[in-house]
């Protein structure tokens, strides 16, 4: 394949999707030589229609603030592949959401749904909504606004929707009321639903969870224990907050957190009542990391507008918050503190300088879609819970999750695993394994 020609290409046509080119180029550049062996993917131009969504749809969202005022957002749903089951992911409103960014995670979903081993189809969708300061009214008539637009196009044989940055349970409840009502059916079209309305136990700690479960594999490759280790996390929303939940459960340290405003570092690590008091803060309250830091002035250290990885001492890494959220420098720095392992909670945070960083270090990294594929892996499992009308318990579903994971784990040690040598490259894998199957799945159906 020339590999040149085909993102020069992609960026011809798409020249203000940097985000979008960023996922792709990675994908392809982890893929060629396989793409290359199976003559046959080219005959079809299988990579093209791979890249490129199904389709995009965009639409204006009008809703009326609290003042009277009318306000219009965009909101968008891509749909990116369904080669191997529905289109599934989740939906992010956030100021700073383009087709770019949701083109790039619908891409991103497509492989990570495929890894799961579950039937789902990759899909991302969003607005440049904010949530940040409205009031609870405000965001309902904005969910109402939203799904008035889409639900004509989601099913639960078709796409299924979940929350993502912006989008919590709250935002779940109201789409789902809202879709529920237009289509007069009470179907599992969204998932990260609320337990009595068809939601599934262990949905919302699933990410979290999951990404240590992913830790804990790779970790035993090189029989390190967690135990005792200090884990640099950024962001405090669902991801990054059961994340610190479970690590500090197997007795890890959590040393950083943080929000949009800036960065909270815990050289001794966050105690079980501090862990309760931020996740209060941030799940009850809706405050910011900033109030956590003044009030543990004496055990903490608040950076303003900065990102945690140049101020920490840590062994592992485990970005949560956003993409292109860890720079080379940071990895760097992290590196230099010694760092021997990262496993990303959120999707891209590595930029592609940060990558080539742990990858020259040889150190432990796993990239997003192999290490936070239990939430889309537990939305799969919500899914199945709807369509048999029964919900599982807690210790299934997490049994469940901890298989998936190990599962996963196994696919990138398996296309990851560099000749005559232990090294294991989690990208390559993770990209080639999820690659094989939409492949094969695409290759069967014709070209449609
Ligand atoms: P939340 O909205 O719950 O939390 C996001 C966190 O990241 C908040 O602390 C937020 O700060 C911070 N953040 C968001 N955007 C930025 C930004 N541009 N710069 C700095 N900080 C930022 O989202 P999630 O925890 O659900 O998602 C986090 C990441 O994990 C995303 O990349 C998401 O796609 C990914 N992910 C989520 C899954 C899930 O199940 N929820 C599954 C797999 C991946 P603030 O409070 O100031 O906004
Ligand atoms: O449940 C989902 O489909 C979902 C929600 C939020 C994020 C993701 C992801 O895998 O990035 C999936």
């Amino acid at each position: 394949m020339d590999e040149k020609a085909f993102l020069d290409d992609l960026r011809r046509r798409f020249p203000h999707e940097p985000e979008y080119i960023q996922a792709v180029e990675e994908v392809v550049s982890s893929i060629a030589d396989i793409y290359d062996r199976y003559p046959a993917f080219k005959r079809v131009n299988l990579l093209e229609r791979l890249c490129i969504p199904d389709r995009i749809i965009s639409f204006r969202v009008s809703w009326v603030d609290d003042h009277g005022n009318v306000r219009n957002n965009m909101g968008y749903r891509v749909q990116h592949n369904n080669a191997i089951g529905p289109y599934k992911g989740g939906i992010r409103f956030h100021s700073s959401v383009n087709l770019s960014i949701l083109k790039f995670l619908a891409f991103e979903q497509t492989f990570k749904n495929s890894l799961t081993t579950l039937a789902m189809g990759g899909a991302k969708g969003g607005s440049d909504f904010s949530p940040r300061g409205k009031s609870d009214m405000e965001i309902m008539r904005f969910c109402q606004a939203f799904v008035n637009e889409l639900w004509r196009q989601i099913g639960p044989d078709t796409d299924v929707p979940a929350g993502d940055i912006g989008v919590g349970a709250r935002e779940v409840g109201y789409m789902f009321g809202w879709y529920k009502k237009m289509t007069r059916e009470f179907t599992g079209t969204f998932t990260g639903k609320g337990l009595d309305f068809g939601g599934s136990l262990v949905r919302p700690e699933a990410t979290g969870y999951g990404n240590v479960y992913f830790l804990l594999n790779m970790l035993a490759t090189r029989g390190i224990s967690l135990e005792g280790k200090r884990v640099a996390i950024s962001g405090s929303g669902n991801v990054a907050l059961y994340t610190a939940q479970k690590l500090l459960e197997l007795g890890a340290k959590v040393v950083s957190l943080s929000d949009s405003d800036g960065s909270v570092v815990i050289p001794e690590g966050l105690t079980q009542e501090m862990f309760d008091e931020v996740f209060e803060l941030k799940t009850l309250f809706r405050g910011r990391i900033s109030e956590f830091a003044e009030k543990h002035a004496d055990v903490c250290e608040y950076y303003r507008r900065e990102r945690p990885w140049r101020h920490v001492k840590a062994d592992i890494a485990m970005p949560s918050a956003t993409q292109n959220e860890l720079d080379a420098d940071d990895a760097r720095a992290l590196l230099e503190g010694g760092c021997i392992a990262v496993s990303e909670g959120a999707n891209m945070p590595s930029t592609p300088g940060a990558i080539r960083e742990f990858q020259a270090a040889r150190i432990l990294y796993a990239p997003g879609k192999a290490a936070n594929a239990g939430g889309v892996s537990v939305s799969g499992l919500e899914m199945a819970q709807n369509s048999q009308k029964l919900t599982w318990s807690a210790e299934e579903v997490d049994n469940r999750l901890r298989e998936i994971m190990a599962d996963i784990h196994a696919q990138c040690v398996r296309y990851g695993k560099e000749d005559g040598s232990d090294y294991v490259d989690y990208l390559r894998g993770a990209n080639t394994a999820g690659f094989l199957k939409v492949a094969r799945a695409m290759m069967a159906q014709g070209v449609v």
